[in-house]
């Protein structure tokens, strides 16, 4: 047996139940159409079991909407001599579960000693085809050591699969006979229809006695069969699903295709499943050679983000935690524009443009929201789900006493995701060079979001300049304030780009921008109006300091010493409760910095320096937002603080690898994982853009001994091989290592 590679697999070597959660969430394995939590086939209480498919929402008190846990398609109960195989009863003898990066097989080896002293090893694998995405396949081979006796298998499809006890499903129908099954279902509120198809196959030199259990919601297929110790079975599962997202017909589609797959059907999808992950690795793969942690958490971040990414369809986007668990109940947030975006945008910018779809169908949600607020245009919502209706809850149960609730405001307040779309669009167009993409959808999007800042913002009579007051920065530790510098900077960056584009059209596409005019009933003094507003946004600048002030009254908060509270294990949030973090200066995201970082024109080299030193030592890098460390990261490499940058990318790094907030059983932080990669990409190997194209000023850290990754720009792939000549001083490496 070859062992798992360090460089490529995620591997654990005892079983934990106390951190059960935790596994199944690093272990998810996906293909883009759907992904299933690591959880065991034989189940376990107090797991957290589900397989999610992109876009199968369904109705839920208080968070509105969420993603529906699908019927379970892992489900295997053994039998071993009449004894239950399950691992909180005998003795586990040796438990080593591996996920292989390189092509997302899911492999468990278990020795184990049933409470009548029989040995058996069992060899479980499993994988989600990226080739074939309907198409899931487990396989399982046991191998009695001591004793000869019989094997019993229930494989079964679970139609009465839950969301943490909040049940989404209704039963349409379901047959079990000849060696498969199907089960067909439908979404309560959503009226999502869902077809489960499954088919049990098994290898044994003796006979096999069959049977179907026909269990209302539950078909289940039996097989028997007797083993000799040291012989081995082998057992197949495979499940194909479809649902009315896909085809109006989804029982039919399901049980087609399985009948279309060779029995068994392990080798022949394995091929192309494992070809597709090759090809995906060659235009994405970084390689750092020198620091095997940050080697396999980099590509462990990278498998998170292609895993959830949907190939063929436009109209779903990547939840904050990906697919990969309950967490924010799969709805979609600026973590996808700003920090998993660009990670597709520059590697599959396929995937990036269906992303962006998703928010060009979900334009009319927009607008909606808008509306209901008083205001004109698309003002996207905080958190998305199906149609691009505002999703956030408004009250959730208080994170330290769950008896008390607490109003969320960002569904109200927290308004920069709409120029975040936009500044989304434009990276991607930049990179891309894809016009079609831009006059065809991008510029509605624009245009419209342009309108909303218009008539959000507020004249202030008595400075003459526009304001954005009642407002939710980055930074949610402070709400309901005025002036964030962030959401003044984007309203203004919004206009004059929106401005931009017009004028672009109608130089170079003169029907195409008359279009819009009538679609959108846009008139010239409209644009007047955009410019102007532009123009007197005001922005918390000190030319003197080089400061820049978060929000009107920032700098008078309380400051306080984070170092003075160190150690600490939770977050400013909670020792100083919702209200005591408001008061003080302490920040959940570096919201300046990351302004800085987006917009790098806006500030010189003196006041990054300024607002760095300022802003750093109060910000909560490890317990305040997983969204913070990787951009910490790029701005301390922009500055030449190497150690620093180190430091907070590898917290980003271990943000659920190391499960560093303690939440990571509640899914990826899709967020962090694409903040690594910007981190990798644009902090240490220093890649930028400009008018002329794009450069390289690497910045390693010392110990790194090499690091190659690649990225796509109009078109055209490159590989950068940056090998490291270092020591590093704050200076920037020169653009003649870079080799193509
Ligand atoms: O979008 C983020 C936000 O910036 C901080 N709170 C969590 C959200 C989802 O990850």
């Amino acid at each position: 047996m070859q062992l798992p590679d360090p460089a490529w697999c995620i591997t654990q070597n005892s079983w934990e139940p106390a951190h059960q959660r935790h596994s199944e969430t690093i272990f998810t394995i996906g293909n883009g159409y759907l992904s299933t939590r690591g959880v065991f086939e034989e189940g376990y209480p107090r797991e957290s079991r589900a397989t999610f498919l992109h876009g199968v929402f369904d109705d839920v008190p208080i968070v509105f909407t969420e993603l529906a846990n699908i019927p379970d398609w892992l489900e295997l109960t053994i039998l071993l001599d009449g004894e239950h195989y399950c691992l909180n009863m005998g003795e586990v003898l040796f438990f080593e579960r591996s996920l292989d990066l390189r092509n997302g097989l899911l492999t468990r080896r278990v020795r184990w000693r049933s409470p009548q002293g029989n040995i058996t090893l069992l060899e479980f694998e499993r994988f989600a085809s990226l080739a074939d995405s309907h198409s899931t396949l487990l396989r399982v081979k046991i191998t009695p050591e001591n004793y000869s006796g019989t094997v019993e298998i229930h494989a079964g499809i679970n139609g009465e699969a839950d969301n943490e006890g909040y049940k989404h499903w209704e039963w349409l129908g379901q047959a079990a006979h000849n060696g498969s099954l199907w089960l067909h279902t439908r979404t309560r509120a959503s009226q999502i229809e869902l077809a489960a198809a499954a088919r049990l196959s098994l290898k044994s030199q003796s006979d096999i006695q069959m049977e179907s259990w026909n269990v209302h919601n539950h078909p289940t297929l039996v097989r028997r069969t007797a083993l000799r110790a040291g012989e081995s079975i082998e057992i197949e599962k495979v499940v194909v699903y479809y649902t009315s997202r896909d085809t109006s017909h989804p029982l039919d589609a399901a049980r087609q295709h399985l009948a279309e797959l060779p029995n068994p059907a392990w080798d022949s999808l394995w091929r192309p499943h494992q070809e597709n992950w090759e090809k995906e690795w060659q235009t994405c793969d970084v390689e750092i050679e020198g620091d095997p942690e940050a080697q396999i958490a980099v590509r462990f971040s990278l498998f998170q983000l292609l895993i959830a990414a949907p190939r063929q369809d436009e109209h779903v986007s990547i939840g904050a935690k990906t697919l990969s668990g309950y967490g924010y109940r799969g709805h979609v947030f600026w973590d996808t524009e700003i920090f998993m975006l660009p990670f597709f945008t520059y590697t599959q910018p396929a995937i990036a443009r269906n992303l962006l779809s998703y928010r060009y169908h979900n334009l009319d949600g927009a607008r909606r929201k808008a509306r209901a607020n008083g205001f004109e245009g698309a003002q996207y919502p905080w958190e998305s789900a199906a149609t691009g209706d505002e999703v956030t809850p408004t009250w959730v149960p208080h994170f330290a006493d769950r008896t008390k609730m607490v109003r969320i405001w960002t569904g109200d307040i927290e308004i920069h995701i709409s120029a975040m779309i936009c500044y989304a669009l434009c990276q991607y167009w930049k990179a891309t060079g894809d016009d079609h993409f831009i006059l065809h959808r991008g510029a509605e999007i624009f245009f419209e979001v342009a309108r909303f800042w218009a008539s959000r913002a507020e004249w202030n009579k008595e400075h003459s300049r526009y304001e954005f007051h009642d407002v939710i920065g980055p930074d949610e530790y402070h709400d309901h304030v005025d002036n964030n510098a962030f959401t003044n900077a984007f309203a203004r960056w919004t206009l004059q780009n929106a401005i931009r584009l017009y004028s672009w059209l109608t130089r170079n596409h003169p029907d195409i921008a008359a279009t819009y005019c009538e679609k959108l009933h846009l008139m010239p003094a409209e644009l007047q109006q955009w410019q102007d507003v532009a123009e007197k946004i005001y922005f918390p600048y000190d030319p003197q300091t080089g400061l820049i002030e978060q929000f009107d009254g920032y700098f008078q908060r309380r400051d306080v010493d984070l170092q003075a509270l160190e150690p600490r294990s939770e977050s400013i949030q909670s020792i100083f409760g919702i209200e005591g973090a408001n008061l003080t200066q302490v920040l959940k995201q570096p919201d300046v910095l990351m302004l800085a970082y987006l917009l790098p024109e806006l500030l010189d080299e003196r006041s990054l320096q300024a607002n760095y030193d300022y802003y750093t030592p109060r910000t909560d890098h490890t317990y305040g937002s997983s969204l913070g460390p990787s951009i910490q990261a790029i701005m301390a490499c922009r500055l030449g603080k190497q150690e620093d940058a180190y430091e907070h990318f590898m917290r980003a790094a271990r943000a659920d690898l190391r499960d560093v907030r303690g939440n990571a059983g509640d899914g990826i932080h899709g967020a962090s994982a694409g903040g690594v990669w910007q981190a990798v990409v644009f902090g240490f190997g220093g890649l930028h853009m400009d008018q002329h194209g794009w450069h390289i000023v690497p910045r390693l850290p010392s110990h790194w001994k090499r690091l190659k990754f690649h990225f796509t720009w109009r078109g055209h792939p490159y590989l950068i091989d940056l090998p490291n000549h270092g020591p590093f001083s704050s200076e920037a490496q020169d653009d003649s290592r870079v080799s193509l």
